[in-house]
């Protein structure tokens, strides 16, 4: 079926055709964000890996610019795979990137590259060092699950380390390196940390988290009141983990504080579309962010037919989560919040077990920003009998439990037959322990035939005194949905055919058998971030 113009959102970044994998180097230079890609200029399926390169003033507006590496020398001739930037203490910029050598034995290297000219705010020109390349899979690592450097960290030691992944066997590891120039490079012995059975670690990323919760510190930041967040990206599942840890730079070993949720065994990043994500330190505003690939669910075809395929996230600012002490939190930019055009309140709503209430909004449903509060009646949960014990996002929002399915229907058609819902799900254990979920489910996402029909979800912690909250964005055929101040994140990749410019809508429901559900919502329609080609006269 042809995937038409509604496809194309309005308000995240993707290039104007073709395809588009991971985010590379995200940096900030001279008043500009920097977004470079993992992109194919020649079609709208994986291959020829150039990075494609945009900048923005705001993380919300872009300009595209002309490719920055294109895969032109023997140590990246097979493509200019995923890296990452460090700046330097004196203001220099290197990226180190994965180049993959050739087609036949796929032996991947990594390579060095620099701005020709640091003055450049656009930095348009990009050096790769003539020695290239740096780093060689060493002896015992296979050839080609070597890859995918980090933003390096300086150590007690006074020199630099990056981290990479690989694997052994079917452990998962990331080694670590030391330099001093970024020419030159020793392997560290050991691993900076592995887990057995969780495979190929794609687009490793290591940072430091203030433990009080504050603020996002630079990637060499360490010390009392910091831990330090590991993630992998698992080749083989597609999904992004992470786990929150601590981090011994004399020794250069990370350990998870619960071993049970170690990295690629227990929390994801986002428990939807979401992979190959990175994170940056963002000096400009003093805050960590979090950029991830949202790649498309529908077939080949359909994306050779449109011409172009995925989307990247709104980049998400990260904090550690003080009130938990165990995860992350993830939430939009505070500059999406310049898009916002009129706001409607909704206050009080009575949600009765079994209805759906439509959310006037004087506008088209299709680029929104809601923030959505639940408040259920936890002496009617208390007074019930153990129920649903073993719920787990598995079921579809038109299955009913006794304390869930409650939330929104985004992309809805008036006849209710194309509809997304984003929902809260409560599971009550025989000790009286409540478990809350947080689901989007995709089944009824689309009338199109060979798109992914699921339901995607996980735990959320609600603690004590909260009411049950999300934030939703939704543009057009993405919506990323962020639960209790971004504890748990699902970001959505949809195609629906009915729910599509005027006809969309926003519904409210409440399909618990028995339980009574008040929701406050603000809904506000979002403005659309123009994204253009970088004026060439201009250049
Ligand atoms: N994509 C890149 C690799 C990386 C993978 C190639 C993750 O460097 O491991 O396009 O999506």
């Amino acid at each position: 079926e042809a995937m038409l113009a509604w496809q194309r959102t309005a308000y995240h970044f993707q290039p104007e055709k073709n395809w588009m994998n991971d985010p590379d180097g995200p940096l900030f230079h001279m008043g500009w964000y920097h977004l470079f890609y993992q992109y194919n200029p020649d079609s709208a399926i994986w291959g020829n890996i150039t990075w494609g390169h945009a900048v923005s003033t705001d993380l919300i507006h872009w300009l595209y610019l002309p490719l920055a590496m294109v895969p032109d020398s023997w140590f990246d001739i097979n493509g200019v795979w995923t890296g990452s930037a460090t700046i330097l203490p004196d203001g220099q910029i290197v990226i180190l990137y994965t180049g993959d050598t050739d087609t036949v034995d796929a032996v991947q290297v990594q390579n060095l590259a620099y701005p020709a000219n640091l003055s450049d705010p656009l930095l348009l020109d990009w050096v790769k060092y003539p020695g290239n390349p740096v780093i060689v899979p060493p002896p015992g690592i296979n050839s080609s699950e070597f890859r995918d450097p980090t933003t390096a960290w300086f150590g007690p030691d006074g020199t630099w380390r990056i981290t990479l992944g690989s694997k052994v066997n079917t452990t998962g590891i990331s080694l670590v390196y030391q330099t001093t120039n970024f020419t030159s490079y020793e392997l560290l012995d050991g691993v900076l940390h592995g887990v057995p059975g969780t495979g190929m670690w794609e687009c490793v990323d290591f940072y430091p988290v203030a433990i009080d919760g504050s603020t996002g510190l630079d990637t060499s930041v360490n010390g009392p009141g910091v831990k330090h967040v590991l993630k992998a990206s698992l080749d083989d599942n597609k999904h992004d983990y992470y786990a929150v840890g601590t981090y011994d730079a004399v020794n250069d070993r990370w350990t998870p504080d619960n071993p049970e949720e170690d990295v690629g065994i227990g929390l994801r990043v986002d428990y939807g579309r979401f992979y190959a994500s990175k994170s940056f330190y963002d000096q400009n505003k003093k805050r960590r962010i979090l950029w991830g690939w949202i790649a498309e669910t529908d077939s080949e075809d359909d994306d050779i037919e449109k011409g172009w395929a995925s989307v990247q996230t709104i980049p998400r600012t990260i904090v550690f989560d003080n009130k938990t002490g165990t995860n992350i939190l993830q939430w939009p930019v505070e500059e999406i919040e310049s898009l916002r055009l009129n706001k409607t309140e909704f206050q009080g709503i009575e949600l009765a077990p079994g209805s759906i209430v439509p959310l006037d909004i004087n506008g088209t449903a299709t680029q929104l920003d809601i923030t959505a509060e639940f408040e259920v009646d936890t002496e009617t949960i208390l007074d019930l009998d153990a129920t649903d014990v073993s719920y787990n996002c598995s079921g579809a929002a038109a299955e009913r439990g006794t304390l869930g399915p409650f939330g929104l229907l985004v992309l809805a058609n008036d006849a209710l037959d194309e509809l997304t819902p984003i929902y809260f799900y409560i599971a009550k254990a025989t000790d009286g322990t409540l478990k809350n979920f947080f689901c989007a489910d995709k089944t009824r996402s689309s009338m199109a035939t060979s798109v992914e029909r699921r339901v995607y979800g996980s735990e959320v912690p609600v603690l004590d005194g909260e009411n049950f909250s999300m934030r939703v964005l939704v543009d057009h055929s993405i919506v990323e949905s962020f639960a209790q101040g971004g504890r748990t994140v699902i970001t959505s990749r949809i195609y629906p055919t009915q729910a599509i410019y005027g006809a969309a809508r926003l519904f409210l429901f409440n399909n618990a058998t028995q339980v009574n559900v008040t929701a406050t919502v603000n809904v506000w329609q979002l403005n659309s971030a123009f994204i253009h080609p970088y004026p060439l006269d201009q250049i």
